[in-house]
């Protein structure tokens, strides 16, 4: 019996080194974090989860977090990990749609998310900060001895939810497979090996934090800081001890705002990867400049993993996303003929490799949708390839805002806005904000004679949507500007708003 991903993480896993440091707590071994795997893996087992069963989770960040990641791999079960931001109207929807059979949350929402679950026929147990909780008590007991689900590269590892941008978020299937085969890829590209450490201070429930950060150091044998949160101070104080960091670019945006930054803090450092949203030149300039440090970006989505990387060798160029990834092809074509554009041409970006997802959890139609007829996924991102071969992201197609590295679809913070009392219409954009990138910003027409201010429309979204999703201001306007076609110019919008998180 072979388990694809599980089998490649333990063959490189270097026994009795560490794995993950607590930042002034414990480390957890390798051979430590294994067998409690295995535990939590007969326990979820003895639960009555199979092969393909789900298990969502929305816990806070913990060595125990990630384990249970790893017993679900062991277990053949379908991870499927949800932002702790969530509020319990958008946990009913993923736990409707993703119909889990147990779902793992912290001790203080066990009551609240039973009767959602219950509803939709799964059961709790519980798991919290310190890595205590219910399911850690069922795994104590068990034994050492788990048996791993065969598992092929085509079987299913994670579902990860991605903002639509028509409908609610869609579960994007990503197999073990297209896990494996990133994770080595960027391990390889990016010379990880078991000698670094890795400082982790991004969330655990997306891609950047749970994949490209926690597989590749798992199949390099190397050893990760895992931070609950990120904090500048922090993580430039622990800078000496490690090798390499993944972030955001707020992450290198708020590095910059310190004053321990500096060629010291730095000295150790090998490696500084940024990605999810753009980098700003400016930002990889300053950060070169301060630090010795050429920031290296890469490009990737929930539904591909990694596609891109600027080179480990040679040049990382400030404000492209660097060369398609060894095994995985990158073309733009023209978004109304889709012939393939030649180089410096702008166009959508086309994706096809071993990297890329198997569709959207139960939507066959949406996923046939997202292909090219010769089996290219389409990004909804319009980019170009110059004559080096390096990719340029100039735009997206989809109506998407990417704030501090996490996505917002416009569509679903309007719907929640266009359903309260005095609302007409609104339309939802990014604007350039310093600190997160694009700054979510609502412009709102109310009908005559309302008193619907900005406090009262925050108000109603509190439960309704993440904080991340709320918008940081409320435009108030006596109409929205529209084409000759009736469809809102969101472009005119977003140029006419642009100053509107300027520094001052
Ligand atoms: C927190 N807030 C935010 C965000 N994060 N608002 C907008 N956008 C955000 N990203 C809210 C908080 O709830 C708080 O609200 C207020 O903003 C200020 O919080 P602050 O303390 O500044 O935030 P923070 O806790 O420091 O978090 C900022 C962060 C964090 C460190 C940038 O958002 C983060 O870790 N982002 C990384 C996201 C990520 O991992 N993305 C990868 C997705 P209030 O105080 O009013 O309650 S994977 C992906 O995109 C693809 C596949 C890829 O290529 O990687
Ligand atoms: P997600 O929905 O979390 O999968 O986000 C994927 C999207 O993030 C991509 O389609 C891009 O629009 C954006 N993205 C990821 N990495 C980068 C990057 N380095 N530069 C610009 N945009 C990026």
């Amino acid at each position: 019996m072979s388990n694809h991903l599980f089998d490649a993480i333990r063959a490189a896993a270097p026994g009795n080194a560490p794995f993950i440091r607590i930042n002034g707590g414990r480390i957890w071994t390798y051979d430590e974090a294994l067998d409690l795997s295995g535990r939590i893996a007969s326990a979820i087992g003895a639960l009555g989860i199979r092969p393909g069963d789900r298990v969502a989770v929305q816990v806070e960040k913990s060595a125990q977090a990630l384990i249970l990641y790893l017993a679900c791999l062991r277990c053949g079960a379908v991870y499927l990990p949800l932002n702790t931001a969530y509020t319990l109207a958008e946990l009913d929807y993923f736990i409707g749609d993703a119909e889990p059979r147990l779902v793992v949350v912290s001790p203080a929402q066990r009551e609240a998310v039973a009767t959602i679950a219950k509803a939709h026929g799964a059961i709790v147990e519980t798991l919290d900060a310190d890595g205590t909780g219910s399911l850690l008590d069922l795994a104590r007991d068990e034994p050492l001895d788990f048996v791993d689900a065969s598992c092929s590269p085509d079987d299913l590892a994670a579902i990860l939810y991605t903002s639509g941008t028509t409908g609610r978020s869609k579960g994007a299937m990503l197999t073990h497979g297209n896990l494996l085969s990133n994770a080595t890829t960027l391990r390889d590209c990016w010379r990880v090996s078991s000698g670094d450490r890795l400082i982790h201070a991004l969330p655990i429930f997306h891609t950047h934090g749970l994949f490209v950060a926690t597989n590749v150091t798992l199949l390099a044998g190397a050893s990760m800081f895992l931070l609950s949160k990120f904090d500048a101070d922090e993580v430039v104080a622990l800078m000496p001890q490690a090798t390499m960091l993944m972030g955001v670019p707020t992450f290198y945006v708020r590095l910059l705002q310190s004053r321990r930054l500096d060629k010291q803090a730095v000295a150790n450092m090998r490696l500084f990867v940024s990605g999810s949203a753009p980098l700003l030149a400016e930002t990889h300039v300053e950060f070169e400049k301060r630090t010795g440090h050429a920031i290296l970006e890469r490009y990737g989505m929930t539904e591909t993993n990694m596609n891109t990387s600027n080179p480990y060798d040679g040049a990382r160029i400030a404000g492209t996303v660097g060369l398609p990834l060894p095994g995985v092809t990158v073309r733009v074509t023209d978004p109304a003929t889709g012939a393939v554009l030649p180089p410096d041409e702008t166009g959508m970006i086309e994706i096809k490799g071993p990297n890329v997802f198997k569709g959207y959890w139960r939507m066959p139609e949406k996923t046939a949708a997202e292909f090219t007829s010769d089996g290219f996924f389409i990004s909804g991102d319009l980019g170009k390839i110059d004559t080096d071969g390096y990719v340029h992201i100039v735009g997206r197609s989809k109506d998407l805002v990417i704030s501090g590295g996490y996505n917002i679809y416009p569509k679903e913070v309007e719907g929640e806005i266009d359903q309260l009392d005095g609302v007409v219409e609104s339309a939802v954009i990014g604007v350039p904000h310093p600190d997160f990138g694009e700054g979510v910003t609502a412009i709102v027409v109310r009908k005559p004679n309302t008193v619907l201010d900005e406090g009262a429309i925050l108000h109603a979204l509190h439960d309704r949507l993440a904080r991340y999703k709320q918008p940081k201001r409320i435009i108030f306007a006596e109409d929205l500007p529209r084409n000759a076609m009736g469809k809102v110019q969101k472009n005119v919008l977003r140029q006419k708003y642009a100053d509107l998180y300027a520094r001052t």
